[in-house]
């Protein structure tokens, strides 16, 4: 267990994820199997991501997006192949209602030949892709919720556009210096790391709470003209103005790698809203598949999150693609966030 100072407790015997997994399983004697099957499939998905990911620098010598490859065939782009892995992997296993995806503007319905199943998966395939150039973290971001209309039809867009609160399971796979897959479906967030000499996710980091003290604050200082007075005064207080916590500044651009450093070292994270901006009013980042399932995990880990004036959690999402200002961390930073925008907007 994380004990605040990057010092852990390994767990006595080896765990990998599918044993992890089946046995929360065994909490819930009415479970039918499905949702520990999706979390498989989406731990698979993650392998083969990764072995994408691990390849990026190798575009040159296989060929270039919109080239063909020594193969003769066109390259993908990144996030194309991890969107068509994730789906793919899930269409047709009749687990799943509809899918959404950052990369699908629309619904992702199961095609017709497949039966339909009770839940909805949500995801970004791989959060920060600009990064890939620059052999920097990428990440793949999920949520599952339970489907609210009949088994056995479509998806609905009701079904896609459930409050957070209402999230089943979530978690993030992050492609790194080595490849971690971080879930929670409720009580406690596990950490599994991917051993690539044998293809398998290990528990490394169980039961993660985010330490007490703070070490991080996380934000792209470049946009702070745009942000508003509130957020501005926040960002003066983390760095000692006020009296506040004198925080070192990290940013990697990619949330993934971000919220996984806040997550294990205590902070905040924050993409605010950009008031000058008229492209961004309400910042960059997704409520379904970027906010959610981080804010869902934050708050199983002991932290908080906020856009500003409430959870994310308990917000009606407006669409597949809704946008919202974010803060995530520990629950003291949260709160003061919270405070500096009430009083100075
Ligand atoms: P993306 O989904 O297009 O990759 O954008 C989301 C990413 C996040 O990973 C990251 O926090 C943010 O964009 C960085 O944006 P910026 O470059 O504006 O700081
Ligand atoms: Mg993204």
């Amino acid at each position: 267990m994380a004990n605040g100072n990057g010092a852990r407790k390994l767990p006595g015997q080896l765990v990998t994820i599918e044993r992890h997994i089946l046995e929360r399983q065994k909490l819930h004697p009415d479970a039918t199997g499905d949702l520990t099957r999706i979390l498989q499939d989406i731990a698979l998905a993650g392998k083969l991501i990764a072995s994408h990911t691990t390849q990026a620098g190798l575009a040159e010598v296989l060929g270039t997006t919109n080239e063909i490859n020594v193969q003769g065939e066109e390259v993908q782009k990144l996030d194309e192949i991890s969107n068509d892995i994730l789906f793919r992997l899930n269409d047709h296993t009749g687990r799943l209602a509809a899918m959404v995806s950052e990369e699908a503007s629309d619904i992702l319905h199961i095609p017709d030949k497949y039966p339909t199943g009770k839940y909805v998966l949500s995801f970004d395939p791989l959060d920060g892709s600009s990064n890939i150039d620059y052999n920097v973290s990428v990440g793949t971001i999920f949520a599952i919720h339970r489907r609210k209309s009949p088994i056995g039809e479509r998806g609905t867009l009701e079904d896609c556009t459930q409050k957070g609160r209402d999230i089943v399971a979530a978690g993030y796979i992050l492609y790194g210096s080595s490849t971690m897959f971080v879930y929670s479906a409720g009580h406690s967030v596990n950490g599994f790391t991917l051993d690539p000499q044998i293809g398998e996710f290990i528990l490394s980091h169980p039961d993660i709470k985010i330490p007490a003290k703070p070490k991080y604050f996380s934000a792209n200082l470049g946009y702070q003209q745009h942000w508003s007075p509130g957020v501005q005064k926040f960002t003066g207080w983390v760095q000692g103005e006020d009296g506040g916590p004198e925080l070192g500044l990290r940013y990697i651009g990619s949330m993934v790698a971000d919220f996984h450093r806040t997550l294990l070292s205590g902070g905040i994270f924050y993409y605010p809203a950009n008031i000058h901006d008229k492209k961004r009013p309400n910042g960059k980042l997704r409520l379904l598949y970027e906010v959610n399932p981080l804010s869902f995990i934050m708050e199983q880990a002991g932290g908080a999150a906020s856009d500003g004036h409430q959870s994310p959690l308990d917000i009606q999402p407006n669409g597949l693609h809704h946008r919202t200002p974010f803060f995530v961390g520990n629950k003291e930073l949260v709160a003061q966030a919270e405070k500096f925008i009430e009083q100075y907007g």
